[in-house]
């Protein structure tokens, strides 16, 4: 049976296609970079936009049309299962991502809710096998529920802690099961409302030992994920603890959790603490911990996490320039965390949002692989920094100079030259790299 048969596989047609069903840029098998596109690009699927989400917002209800519409409980569970394989199935998408709760519905006591959980993960575990799509990364829903009113690891009440753990110590099973290549953590009440009632360091301290159970409980059991988590500065709770990339990492070296983690990253989420997609990106490269990304892209005249597909190719450029600097992204992947808008409420519009998002960043790819090649940020770099590689700049980078030293130099009246930085003539070339292409 076929959720979506008006729809049939989606190929690379090129960039003169006129089909709206087909990739202009997507070629799966294109080698750029020394390696084919779908290796650059480990695509994933959002379970909670794609399947679970209907489009609401805090001011109306759902809009969405949805072949599964008909069914309810575990039926609507299991009827989204299949309509997720076909999706990806048609899209080439060979990942996707969820929340424990996206997936399969609350019981009425957390025995119950697991059952039904171990219900539907059978079933995706059916499914991964017919089709070899993999588990990019799967994570606990420790907010969406009533009981993390006041967070989940960074609770003030113990018995909701306890209950955060044991869903928590479920998810990397069922991690394990389904052979995930990584794990997320993201805070979504992991933050305060307001100092007046909270003991920060306690919460701090709490949320770092739920981690410290976590890579202790995934020892046990022999479930070898890369552990990420994903920074956010806002929303749900006005302070997030994992505000950015740089906050983030400061907390795992204060508690020693460093060697076991690395980050998710999402562009929303990077706007939103006020920094582009690329400086997230660029912080946790410098510091080895570039994990994965949810790729979306906010809107600048809104002030919350919009989620929409990713559309703007400077952005993708400049991010998948960060990733091929990184040399890819190991385990991690390209979740599209993007929800299509309300009014895009047909099923068809699924299809061409993923397409869309699919393509900006294959566009992406290429006109960073050239920009690489043709070496041209790293040559307007080298001659921007050109001073610190001879006389006296060359002895700060070598580490030889003093403050008196430095004093004696400068006391002897050299006439100083800047450069220009150049950085209008950069963006053009870079848009002529763009049109290029
Ligand atoms: C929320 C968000 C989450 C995480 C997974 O802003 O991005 O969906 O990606 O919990
Ligand atoms: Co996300």
């Amino acid at each position: 049976m076929s959720y979506f048969p008006s729809i049939g596989t989606i190929a690379y047609e090129g960039s003169r296609t006129s089909n709206p069903f087909a990739f202009q840029h997507y070629n799966p098998e294109q080698i750029v970079a020394g390696k084919r596109m779908d290796e650059h690009l480990r695509f994933s699927l959002a379970y909670w936009h794609a399947l679970t989400g209907g489009g609401s917002d805090p001011f109306g209800s759902a809009t969405a049309v949805r072949p599964w519409d008909r069914f309810s409980g575990m039926d609507l569970a299991k009827a989204r299962v299949e309509s997720a394989f076909e999706l990806m199935t048609k899209l080439g998408i060979r990942y996707y991502c969820f929340h424990d709760r996206d997936i399969a519905p609350e019981g009425s006591t957390l025995q119950e809710t697991n059952r039904n959980l171990d219900v539907i993960v059978e079933l995706l575990e059916q499914h991964m096998k017919s089709t070899g799509i993999k588990l990019l990364w799967n994570t606990a829903c420790l907010f969406t529920h009533p009981r993390f009113m006041h967070g989940a690891g960074t609770t003030s009440n113990a018995d909701v802690y306890a209950y955060s753990a044991a869903q928590l110590k479920k998810s990397l099973e069922v991690g394990k099961r389904l052979g995930a290549d990584n794990y997320v953590f993201w805070g979504g009440r992991e933050g305060y409302e307001t100092l007046l009632n909270t003991d920060m360091k306690l919460e701090l301290d709490n949320l770092a030992f739920l981690y410290r159970m976590a890579i202790d409980y995934a020892q046990e059991i022999g479930f070898d994920a890369q552990f990420l988590i994903e920074p956010k500065p806002k929303e749900p709770t006005k302070h997030q603890y994992d505000f950015d990339a740089a906050t983030t990492i400061a907390f795992l070296q204060t508690y020693g959790l460093q060697e076991h983690f690395k980050l998710n990253l999402e562009a929303n989420h990077a706007t939103l603490a006020g920094h582009t997609f690329e400086h997230e990106l660029r912080v946790a490269r410098h510091q080895g911990m570039l994990g994965s990304l949810d790729a979306n892209q906010g809107d600048l005249l809104i002030g919350w996490d919009t989620d929409e597909f990713p559309t703007d190719l400077y952005t993708t450029t400049l991010t998948m320039y960060e990733v091929l600097k990184n040399d890819g992204l190991g385990r991690g992947g390209i979740n599209f965390d993007a929800k299509v808008r309300r009014a895009s409420f047909e099923p068809e519009d699924l299809f061409l949002a993923h397409i869309a998002g699919m393509d900006a960043y294959a566009k992406g790819l290429k006109v960073a692989a050239r920009l690489i090649e043709d070496r041209v940020l790293d040559d307007a770099v080298d001659r921007r920094y050109a001073t610190f590689r001879e006389g006296i700049g060359a002895d700060i980078t070598g580490r030889r100079t003093t403050l008196a030293s430095l004093e004696q130099y400068a006391l002897e009246n050299r006439p100083i030259v800047n450069v220009s930085g150049r950085q209008e003539r950069l963006k053009s070339v870079l848009n002529q790299y763009l049109l290029e292409e």
